[in-house]
Formats: C-alpha cells, sequence, structure tokens
C-alpha cells in the first residue's frame, strides 16, 4: 500500500475501547461477528467523494480554508487522476470499502459534452484501477445536476426542454460509467427540481417532467445491463426553498403517482430528515414500512442550525436508532452507510479527515451493538407487538383481513359498548429501556 499522500498516519489499527490513540478504532471491529453479519457486512460503510476529496470548506462568508497537498494547480485531468490516488490511500487507511461520487467529483466538465465525457472516461480508467488494486467498490454513482448554471432553474424540472436534455445526457453517460465500474446502485437527489416562486412556476407540468426523466433512467438501465439498484434521496430545501422531493412520504407518493415504486428505493439522509421537521428514524421506518429503504447518508445536521450543516454523525443515541430501524428491516442489500459529511471549516488539516470517518464508524459500530442488544434482549420487540396483539386475532383479525365492515364494526360497539381503559403507551419506560443499553 502506498503512503504517498498521508504519510504520518498507518491503517488505522483497532486497538478497543481503552485506547487513548484518536487515530485508532476503539470499536469497529470490521471481522467481527454481531448477530449473523460481520460488522462491516452490516455497516457497509461508504465515503462521499465530493466531501471528503473535493469539499474546499469555503462557506457563503468564507474562502476556502482546506490544505491538500496533493491538489495541483490546475483543475485537469492529471490533478483529477492524481486524486482518485489519494482517495483510495484514504479508504486503505480507514479500511472503507465503498465510495460514491457524482461525474463532476471525480473529473472536470469540459467545454463540450463530449469532452467532459472523455474526462470522465480517462478518471474512470483509474478508478477501475484502484477498484482492482484494493477491492473498495462504488455503492453508487450519480450525476451532478446542480453546479452548472445551465441548471439554475432544474434540470429534469427546467422549464426549458434545452436543459432537461442536457442533464439526460449527463445521468446517461453518468449511469454508463457507474456501470463500468461495477456500482452496486444509482442515486438521484433532485439538487434543483423544486421552485423558488410559484409566479413563475408550473408544479404539475415539472413533476410531470421528473417522471419522465426517470422512466428514461429505468429504459436506458434496461437497455445497458445496468442491474444496480436506484435511489432518490429526499430534501425539504436547499438550494431551492421547496424541493419536489420533500420528505420520505413526498418521494414514495411521487414515485406510486409516476408508477416508479418497482425501480426506486430511498436514500436517507439524516440532515435531510431534520430539515423536513423529522427524526431520521422517522423517514427511515416510512420508507422501510413502504419497502422501499434503500441507503443512507450518514451525516448529522445542528438542532440550533437550520440549515444543511453536513456534519459527522457521533452521537450514539442516534446511530443506535438508525440501526435499530436498520436491523428490523434486515439491513441492508445493495445500500450502505455513505458518510455524505464534512469536516468543520475549523478541521482543514488532512488529519481531520481520518478523526471525521474514525469517529463516524466507531459511532455506527457501537449503535450496532447496542441495536443488537437491544434487539437481543426482546423485551422492546415485546412490548411493540402486545401493543398491537389485539389485531392478532378476533375481531382486530378480521378487520386487518378486510372482513368487516363499518356494519359490523358498529354492530360490536352495539353489543360490546365502550372498549374499556387502554393499557399505557409507557413512554418513560421504553426511554429508560433503550438507555440500560447504552
Ligand atoms: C445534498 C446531498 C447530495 C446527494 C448526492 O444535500 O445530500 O450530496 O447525496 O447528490
Ligand atoms: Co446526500
Amino acid at each position: 500500500m502506498s503512503s504517498e499522500f498521508f504519510p504520518d498516519v498507518p491503517v488505522i489499527p483497532l486497538e478497543g475501547s481503552d485506547s487513548k490513540n484518536p487515530l485508532a478504532f476503539k470499536h469497529y471491529d470490521a471481522s467481527a461477528k454481531v448477530g449473523d453479519k460481520t460488522m462491516e457486512e452490516h455497516l457497509r460503510f461508504s465515503m462521499a467523494y465530493w466531501h471528503t476529496l473535493r469539499n474546499g470548506l469555503s462557506d457563503p462568508f468564507g474562502v476556502p480554508t482546506a490544505i491538500r497537498p496533493w491538489e495541483g494547480a490546475n483543475d485537469d485531468v492529471e490533478n483529477a487522476k492524481n486524486r482518485v490516488r489519494v482517495a483510495f490511500e484514504f479508504m486503505e487507511k480507514t479500511g472503507i470499502k465503498y465510495y460514491c461520487f457524482h461525474d463532476r467529483d471525480v473529473a472536470p466538465e469540459g467545454a463540450t459534452l463530449t469532452e467532459s465525457n472523455s474526462n470522465l472516461d480517462a478518471v474512470a480508467d483509474v478508478l477501475l484501477e484502484e477498484q482492482q488494486r484494493t477491492g473498495v467498490k462504488l455503492l453508487w454513482g450519480t450525476a451532478c445536476l446542480f453546479v452548472h448554471p445551465r441548471y439554475n432553474q432544474g434540470a429534469a424540472t427546467s422549464p426549458y426542454a434545452d436543459v432537461f436534455a442536457y442533464g439526460a445526457a449527463q445521468v446517461k453517460k453518468a449511469m454508463e460509467v457507474t456501470k463500468r465500474l461495477g456500482g452496486e446502485g444509482y442515486t438521484f437527489w433532485g439538487g434543483r427540481e423544486g421552485y423558488q416562486t410559484l409566479l413563475n412556476t408550473n408544479i404539475g407540468r415539472e413533476l410531470d417532467h421528473l417522471g419522465r426523466f426517470l422512466h428514461m433512467a429505468v429504459d436506458y438501465a434496461k437497455e445497458i445491463g445496468f442491474d444496480g439498484q436506484f435511489y432518490i434521496e429526499p430534501k425539504p430545501k436547499e438550494p431551492t426553498k421547496h424541493q419536489y422531493d420533500s420528505d420520505a412520504a413526498a418521494c414514495l407518493n411521487f414515485l406510486r403517482q409516476y408508477d416508479l415504486m418497482d425501480h426506486l428505493k430511498l436514500n436517507i439522509e439524516t440532515n435531510h430528515a431534520t430539515l423536513a421537521g423529522h427524526s431520521v428514524e422517522h423517514e427511515l421506518e416510512v420508507a422501510a414500512a413502504a419497502g422501499a429503504l434503500g441507503s443512507i447518508d450518514a451525516n448529522t445536521g445542528d438542532e440550533m442550525l437550520g440549515w444543511d450543516t453536513d456534519q459527522f454523525p457521533t452521537n450514539i443515541y442516534m446511530t443506535t436508532q438508525i440501526m435499530l430501524s436498520l436491523l428490523k428491516m434486515g439491513g441492508f442489500t445493495t445500500g450502505g452507510l455513505n458518510f455524505d459529511a464534512k469536516v468543520r471549516r475549523e478541521s482543514f488539516e488532512p488529519v481531520d479527515l481520518f478523526h471525521a470517518h474514525v469517529g463516524g464508524m466507531d459511532a455506527f459500530a457501537r449503535g450496532l451493538k447496542v441495536a443488537h442488544a437491544i434487539i437481543e434482549d426482546g423485551r422492546l420487540d415485546k412490548f411493540v407487538s402486545e401493543r398491537y396483539a389485539s389485531y392478532d386475532s378476533g375481531l382486530g383479525k378480521q378487520i386487518e383481513n378486510g372482513e368487516v365492515g363499518f356494519k359490523e364494526l358498529e354492530a360490536h360497539v352495539l353489543s360490546n359498548g365502550e372498549p374499556g381503559v387502554t393499557p399505557s403507551g409507557r413512554q418513560e419506560m421504553l426511554e429508560n429501556l433503550v438507555n440500560e443499553f447504552l
């Protein structure tokens, strides 16, 4: 393994919970079994190329602060190829086995589509080479349909058909490259698919166009034999005032309306959930209840800030709740925990990238262990199943089976009277139960 770009950082060792070494895993033991799978198999960690390799850490008030000694003077293909080596050294040292990228994260946009495509192909050669060298895999690819000025009023929902076409051409290429790299999925995040003012917007037409766009993607996947999982990623605001894919429920409704439920699952991001006024576990459970929980963009927001801060997840209570939802639905199939997170502007040294990822991985390893212990213990599950037991037989079962209607239920009430006192919900007891494991 090369140690060219992070010469001072070794492969992150596992030292256990007594270690005081900040760059050691205290809990993440890739090959340790939790239940019937190893931690690595459960957690499927992924590095987000756009943040870890491309985020200069600017904010609306200040210039980039990140020190990245490997960056060349020009944003050209040579520099982009070199950066791939940096990314893979980083993943080898952290033990992260997947990554995700947008087309424009990995290779620079050219003056024409043809030039952009050949830039992407040239960098994809190196990505493939490094994947083969290290065994790291592509969790999902995507196209950046939000940075370039042509997309200032949307891509698939732009009022302008030429812009729609450009977006389609870009996604076509990104899907081809994702397939070439053996990507296990492909994500659609509607970066500018939304609106700023209704005074100039036809919501119905824009949604129809987005539906068409996704059907074209589904058709093209079939045509080229790309069998990775498609995801749609909910987010309520930023950059537009109102994003169409505002939360899990809105995405599911959209997918049903446009007959896309068989083709897309959801990629749930914590900070997007909280911006939508939901907890991440709410979003996960809504997606899972529809059989559509696909993948997770693992990060966190700041409760006191109303924007997308994309911080690394460190809150063990939160990682526990995420892992509880995930284990309940049987774990990931194609998805993973993609660290769609950036270090703070104040944390500008290369080594901060390691602190951030190692901490996030350890936080999820603990969440996994705690969630597994809660499930093994069984009391929480037992409480919930007993709470719904009246639907397991008799009248409740007839309701669930569609065997009774309003008339039968009225007759039931007339002969049985009041339901009687319902049992307590015991929220505090259950919160205390969870804390027993932390
Ligand atoms: C933006 C965001 C994106 C998507 C991929 O908030 O989460 O990075 O994950 O386009
Ligand atoms: Co994301």
